[in-house]
């Protein structure tokens, strides 16, 4: 029998309603002073890769020079036993069962969690262009939800999130292209559409902006003298299958589904594949480049 995770769901129906149709809901201090303090002790543990024999461990280095240099954490829930609380934390899971799917008819709130990220963004580190998350983690369903909890309080001068409201109605994957600002990463920029209506999303310490898998947003280069920590989770409808990686000759795309994942609410239909280890996830630590080890 599959094991029925049950979630506190805390929404309105109005709260429902708006990221239907913005692609975007905030909740204000959704995480408490206490777990937030926990999760700095973990981001700098992290940071320092006081995680021996991990493959985040490499470069071993507890000088905070060094973590200074370092722009994100990429699958930290591999090593970090807190972080992968933190994906099934219930109010969290509930909050995420009640929206990936708000959009589809018979929809039964059931979830997993697929990835994790810490962003470190120390002084002058530069943002993320133009993007949709669905691009890098494909759902097909339109489920994919992107929870960005600000650690430290995210402004403008910072390099808050920024994102264009509504932009992930029409279900379109924009082209992306390389790009020579030096506000943002090396990560490509997507293009094609019009940022006139882009807002800023300022979030104190707590916050949790949950948002749409093909909602379009952006972030720009920390301007201020202090880190601007967050902690992005990803989660998707159960039913929706991640196909995550290049398909071997002769797989059908159509079946290939990644099984690194936690099923944090509602039932698994796929249980009956069984889930790989997560600790088999390959984190890194990025630099301003994609994949530089600094
Ligand atoms: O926090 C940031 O600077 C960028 C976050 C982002 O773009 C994302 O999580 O997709």
């Amino acid at each position: 029998m599959d094991k029925f995770i049950k979630v506190p769901q805390t929404l309105s129906q109005d709260q429902i309603d708006f990221f239907v149709n913005n692609g975007y809901l905030i909740l204000p201090s959704f995480l408490s002073f206490e777990i937030i303090k926990d999760l700095i002790q973990e981001i700098e543990r992290l940071s320092k890769r006081e995680y021996l024999g991990e493959s985040l461990s490499g470069n071993r280095n507890k000088d905070n020079r060094h973590v200074n240099r370092i722009l994100a954490i990429h699958k930290p829930h591999a090593v970090s036993q807190v972080i992968r609380q933190l994906m099934q934390y219930p109010n969290l899971a509930g909050a995420v069962s009640q929206l990936a799917g708000a959009h589809l008819p018979f929809w039964e709130g059931n979830i997993k969690s697929v990835d994790s990220m810490v962003f470190i963004k120390p002084p002058e580190f530069p943002g993320h262009a133009w993007h949709q998350d669905e691009c890098f983690i494909p759902t097909r369903d339109r489920s994919l939800v992107g929870v960005w909890i600000a650690i430290d309080n995210a402004n403008i001068n910072n390099g808050c999130l920024w994102i264009i409201p509504g932009s992930h109605r029409s279900g379109y994957l924009y082209p992306m292209k390389e790009h020579h600002s030096e506000d943002y990463d090396a990560h490509q920029i997507s293009y094609g559409f019009d940022t006139s209506q882009a807002i800023p999303l300022e979030a104190n310490s707590g916050t949790a902006i949950l948002f749409n898998g093909y909602l379009l947003h952006q972030s720009l280069k920390n301007h201020s003298n202090s880190l601007r920590r967050a902690i992005v989770l990803h989660y998707m409808s159960s039913e929706s299958l991640l196909p995550w990686f290049q398909t071997d000759h002769g797989e059908q795309v159509a079946v290939a589904d990644n099984r690194k994942v936690i099923h944090v609410a509602g039932v698994d239909p796929y249980n009956w594949k069984g889930y790989d280890d997560m600790e088999q996830e390959e984190p890194f630590v990025r630099g301003t480049n994609k994949r530089q080890i600094p």
